[in-house]
């Protein structure tokens, strides 16, 4: 493989699993979904009495027929056991999983009821009012929490409890005990699991439920030991109804403000009314319809916690509203804190919820961003969205790529914004978030689009103070060559000051673009270009530079043409097949000689990654290095006269220089290799002393 190839097939994924910093880690999905169920924000319709006591629950149920007994499969008990003793540190949240269920239920009713397909003819009862009721009851120690969503079947009600033990089996129970012990609480994320919960409180739990479209109610109990008991029952009203009978010790969830508390802390923004003893609780709000100047700092803190399920707040909101080329209402935004691992994961999901008119099409939507704006949270909501929007039409339609294009193009406008308005809270978010950025560059095949990200690039100049950073954008403004963009990529500023390869620019006082992370380099060679302007790599153009091999006019202080070419052919031949030419170079001042490869950030990243498990002479022939010598420098003289009058030291000092320039260019892995032959030159050097 030569080393163009290998730039060529150079991708940031490599580049990201080649530093163990980015690992993919295996999260559980789950885990990150927890409180994002709750996000159905969306029903407006508010009692016509906000003050008006108004109440569901009533003892209408008669359980009638045949008892069935059942026995919990064994990996059910197990789930059962973990979440009801160790998964929760805090026995409270089983009240913001039992809302969270019954808002769920609510959303599928009333997606069942918009989507217009048959089931929807068959809906008795199809304008229901979609609510949930909490009702506390000290006297009976008892609290009862009905929705009048979807409810369930016999068929559900006996297996909704088996589904995880189904599908994810011993595995996945393993893994929640394994959360569970470092307390990690937030992994219950299907339909149905947190229901458990309920027995964390309760020494037993009735449910009574009707599923949509079905004749008959059911009742089912448990006490969550071994057995649960089905059976027909009168009178269940449409949707579900459960009844926690509460432990002795756990009589404060039958207290009114115990729940009130509750609810205000983690069930804030579910979708549909939620009354609490008939009265009403929950003020709900798409936050993202609203005005933008309504919004308070306040409800966008309040939101982003919610709908991020962390804990910091939003460093930057955009509140976006368009309705051309497409209908768009999104408000989005990005974390003050720093990504952690899961953030840099390349498996990791968007964070962003796909709304039409304020119902949910799907959390954490993959396509309606590109992956590298990952760690932006937030909400989209577009009224051109069919409803029924498959999974497959949710990767393909080109309405998504639409409304992705035009979030993109929003995004990256409002970055610039953001720049340009404050750079120094911008540098701490390109301190924390630039990488992002550069993944976004180097994992983009358009063009545009990649200079769109390119115009957040910041970088060290060599005409700035050291730590004052500037945009490309910046150095256009002032650039003298039209065409040109040069950039070096070293460890520090004190190393890129003293770079060989930047010597002569230096001179020319030519403005040099500094970058000291590994990654800058590669970002600027994948980019090639911006708004017409060539990126240059300083060390490519002094390979490159055909006129620095003009040696016609070398002035006093310097070996001449002809020395050159002998000296050249000589060096050349001692080093064999580690290079592969040797020439003269007019572009070193104060440096001996400097080693050119064809792409130096490539070839960085291959020594960086790939060196060690590939042979010495195979490295040379993947590199093919040039060694530039500069015929002023006093070393290069010597050694042209060692040549002739002691060729055995001319030959070990052709050789340490040339290994002293590999290291110059970041192209040793481990320095140490040269200090054998170091040590070996200095030996013959120093024996007539
Ligand atoms: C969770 C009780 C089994 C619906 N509505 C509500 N909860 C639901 C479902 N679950 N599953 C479906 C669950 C229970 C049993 C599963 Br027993 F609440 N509110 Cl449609």
């Amino acid at each position: 493989m030569s080393l163009s190839r290998f730039s060529r097939i150079l991708t940031f994924r490599n580049v990201l699993t080649k530093n163990n910093t980015f690992r993919n880690i295996n999260c559980n999905k789950a885990a990150i979904r927890g409180d994002q169920r709750c996000l159905r924000l969306l029903s407006t319709q508010t009692s016509p009495n906000e003050e008006e006591n108004h109440s569901i629950i009533k003892n209408t149920e008669k359980p009638t027929g045949d008892i069935t007994k059942h026995e919990f499969k064994a990996e059910t008990k197990m789930l059962l056991d973990i979440v009801a003793k160790s998964l929760y540190s805090e026995k409270e949240v089983f009240i913001r999983e039992l809302i969270s269920n019954a808002s769920d239920a609510l959303e599928k009713f009333r997606y069942l009821a918009v989507s217009g397909n048959e089931t929807a003819q068959n809906i008795k009862d199809i304008d229901r009012s979609l609510e949930i009721h909490i009702l506390t009851d000290k006297h009976n120690r008892t609290l009862t929490i009905q929705d009048t969503g979807v409810g369930m079947s016999k068929e559900e009600l006996v297996s909704n409890l088996g589904i995880i033990a189904k599908s994810g089996s011993k595995a996945f129970i393993e893994q929640i005990k394994e959360k569970a012990a470092v307390g990690d609480n937030n992994i219950i994320g299907q339909f149905g699991v947190g229901f458990y919960s309920s027995f964390m409180v309760a020494d037993k739990v009735e449910v009574y439920s009707k599923a949509v479209g079905a004749e008959t109610g059911y009742r089912w109990v448990s006490e969550g030991t071994g057995t649960y008991e089905i059976q027909p029952a009168e009178g269940v009203q449409n949707g579900t109804k459960i009844i926690i009978h509460l432990k002795a010790d756990c009589r404060e969830f039958a207290d009114e403000d115990t729940i009130k508390n509750v609810i205000n802390k983690y069930s804030n923004f579910v979708g549909s009314p939620l009354y609490l003893n008939g009265k009403k609780t929950n003020v709900v709000q798409p936050l993202w319809l609203a005005d933008p100047k309504s919004v308070t700092f306040q409800q966008h803190n309040d939101f982003y916690r919610f709908i991020s399920g962390s804990y910091d707040v939003p460093r930057y909101t955009l509140h976006y509203k368009t309705d051309v080329p497409i209908s768009i209402r999104a408000l989005l935004y990005f974390p003050e804190g720093k990504p952690g691992l899961f953030e840099m994961s390349r498996e990791t999901e968007s964070g962003v919820a796909l709304y039409t008119k304020k119902i949910l099409i799907k959390n954490r939507t993959d396509n309606i961003l590109p992956k590298w704006l990952r760690f932006v949270k937030g909400v989209v909501d577009s009224e051109d969205i069919p409803l029924n929007l498959s999974r497959e039409l949710l990767q393909n339609s080109a309405l998504i790529t639409k409304l992705r294009d035009v979030l993109t193009a929003r995004v990256l406008k409002f970055l610039q914004e953001q720049l340009k308005k404050n750079q120094v809270e911008f540098e701490k978010f390109y301190k924390d978030y630039g990488l992002f950025i550069k993944e976004g560059i180097i994992t983009n095949y358009n063009q545009a689009e990649k200079e769109n990200a390119a115009n957040l690039l910041l970088f060290e100049s060599s005409h700035e103070e050291p730590n004052k950073k500037i945009t490309l954008n910046d150095y256009l403004a002032r650039a003298a060559d039209k065409r040109t963009i040069y950039y070096l990529a070293a460890p520090s500023r004190t190393l890129a000051e003293s770079s060989p390869y930047y010597e002569s620019l230096k001179t020319k006082k030519q403005e040099v673009l500094f970058c000291y992370e590994p990654y800058d380099e590669l970002v600027l060679m994948q980019l090639q270009q911006f708004k017409g302007y060539k990126l240059v790599s300083v060390e490519k153009d002094m390979r490159e530079d055909k006129n620095a091999s003009d040696l016609t006019n070398l002035g006093d202080d310097s070996l001449k043409r002809s020395e050159i070419n002998d000296l050249s052919k000589w060096i050349k031949e001692k080093l064999g097949d580690k290079v592969t030419a040797v020439n003269g170079t007019t572009r070193l001042e104060n440096h001996p000689c400097v080693v050119t490869v064809e792409e130096m950030a490539a070839a960085r990243h291959f020594i960086r990654t790939q060196s060690h498990n590939i042979s010495e002479d195979r490295r040379y022939a993947i590199l093919q290095p040039r060694l530039e010598v500069n015929p002023k420098h006093p070393i290069i003289k010597k050694m042209y006269k060692l040549m002739s009058s002691d060729p055995v030291l001319a030959e070990l000092l052709a050789k340490q220089l040339f290994a002293n320039s590999m290291v110059g260019a970041g192209l040793v892995d481990d320095p140490r290799t040269l200090l054998t032959s170091m040590n070996d030159l200095l030996v013959k050097a120093l024996e007539k002393h």
